[in-house]
């Protein structure tokens, strides 16, 4: 790796991320069904129909992996806990299994010097409050909160920091606009819904948790540069629409009591009755954010319906997902976030990896040179004096990437979905050489 441990501020907390859904193994441990279960049960919604019943089975090899975390010399472990292994009918009855599981968890992390940084929800709906209408439905604030309060019962006594929701956009707009993630619609009203009901989930998760007192509390958004397609004025407009609905819409509801008024044009008629008067809800004071940056991409106007724009082709070298490596965006998102809304907060990069086809006994150079890139885009943010307080990779392992299925590799220890072994790569030797006290 190009830098080390010593050219980052004192405390600053090098991580790897995972989430429940895509490692834990599902049909463990009494948890609930998910929407993730039933959509990938759906022909044409996930490749092979893969899903994450056994996963990278951490739900039994958990030790393994925080000790090979410990042994690389990581100082935090970025985790999700599951809504439906928590509450298997999403309200109700908790489930002592799983409780019990994150509760080990989190001793396990503080025996082995990792600091526990806790997500509420990634992704994993209960079926039950996906049968009523889950994101759409307003009553689901209040689901998140009742089900922060159980989990955070439990663990919110030794967690580093916590936040309520993984990537608002991909929430709302991918999995009700796009239709790529679960419940897979395609409908702007349900859109819209979703889009102001990931944050009213948000600020009432946040306020349930500091009334039991927990510290740390932050959000985590994910970001993409858009590039116009090209030099036309309507192609500049349409980048400049993507980057609302994707980077503007969720930081301003969190940090400026208000939505952008471009994404507003499309979304006003669909939005929830009331929307308007849920901003002191929504902007909960926050004591860090946290930002997940991948890629960059090309923005060309369509004739369609709102929004009227497209993906396309970039000239960029790309990871094995198809998305072009382009380190300047992460440096560029840390000043304008801090610059823009957050003014001082603590910044984390939550989430930063490549997906590459690696396979056991050749080196996944690539991936260095992804970290080393974007790391270095870091350490210039914050020699332009932005408080980055934190790195996270993603990912330890690698594991089911959603729709894409178990064929994107984004691990620094490469996994066998036969066997389930874990062997490290040359990426997590290279960090733990760079992590190294
Ligand atoms: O695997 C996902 C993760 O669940 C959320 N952020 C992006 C990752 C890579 O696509």
């Amino acid at each position: 790796m190009d830098f080390t441990r010593s050219d980052f501020p004192e405390g600053f907390q090098f991580a790897a991320a995972t989430s429940s859904y895509q490692i834990e193994g599902h049909s463990f441990g009494g948890a609930g069904k998910t929407h993730w279960d039933t959509f990938a049960a759906t022909p044409g919604n996930v490749v092979r129909a893969e899903h994450g019943d056994i996963a990278c089975d951490h739900y039994h090899r958990w030790e393994e992996d925080l000790d090979l975390m410990q042994a690389m010399g990581l100082d935090a472990y970025r985790f999700s806990t599951s809504w439906a292994r928590v509450l298997p009918d999403g309200r109700g009855t908790p489930n002592q299994e799983g409780l019990d599981f994150y509760d080990r968890l989190v001793d396990g992390m503080l025996a082995r010097g990792l600091n526990p940084m806790v997500t509420l929800y990634h992704w994993e709906l209960p079926v039950a409050l996906a049968d009523l209408g889950g994101w759409r439905n307003p009553d689901i604030s209040h689901w998140l909160a009742d089900y922060a309060t159980v989990i955070m019962e439990r663990i919110g006594d030794r967690v580093f920091s916590a936040a309520p929701i993984n990537e608002p956009w991909c929430v709302a707009w991918l999995s009700h606009f796009m239709g790529h993630h679960a419940p897979g619609l395609r409908d702007i009203r349900a859109a819209a819904h979703a889009m102001h009901h990931v944050l009213t989930g948000h600020g009432r998760a946040i306020q349930a948790m500091r009334a039991l007192g927990v510290k740390n509390l932050g959000a985590v958004c994910n970001f993409e540069y858009a590039h116009p397609a090209d030099d036309t004025p309507q192609a500049a407009v349409a980048a400049q629409l993507y980057d609302g609905h994707y980077n503007r819409f969720f930081l301003g509801g969190l940090f400026h009591g208000a939505y952008p008024q471009d994404v507003m044009q499309g979304l006003a008629p669909h939005m929830p009755k009331g929307w308007e008067n849920d901003f002191a809800l929504i902007g909960q004071p926050l004591d860090w954010c946290g930002l997940n940056y991948y890629t960059c991409k090309r923005i060309a106007p369509t004739d369609g319906a709102w929004p009227a724009h497209t993906e396309v082709a970039g000239p960029l070298p790309k990871t094995q997902m198809g998305w072009e490596i382009y380190p300047d965006g992460l440096h560029h998102f840390l000043g304008w976030v801090h610059e823009n809304y957050t003014k001082g907060l603590p910044l984390y990069v939550t989430e930063n990896g490549m997906a590459h086809p690696d396979q056991i006994g050749v080196p996944d150079q690539a991936r260095i040179d992804y970290l080393n890139a974007h790391v270095g885009a870091a350490r210039r943010a914050i020699k332009d004096g932005v408080p980055v307080a934190g790195y996270t990779f993603w990912s330890l392992l690698d594991n089911y990437e959603w729709a894409l299925g178990y064929e994107k590799r984004f691990g620094l220890i490469h996994v066998d979905f036969d066997t389930l072994d874990r062997t490290p790569k040359a990426s997590y030797h290279a960090l733990a050489k760079a992590l190294a006290r």
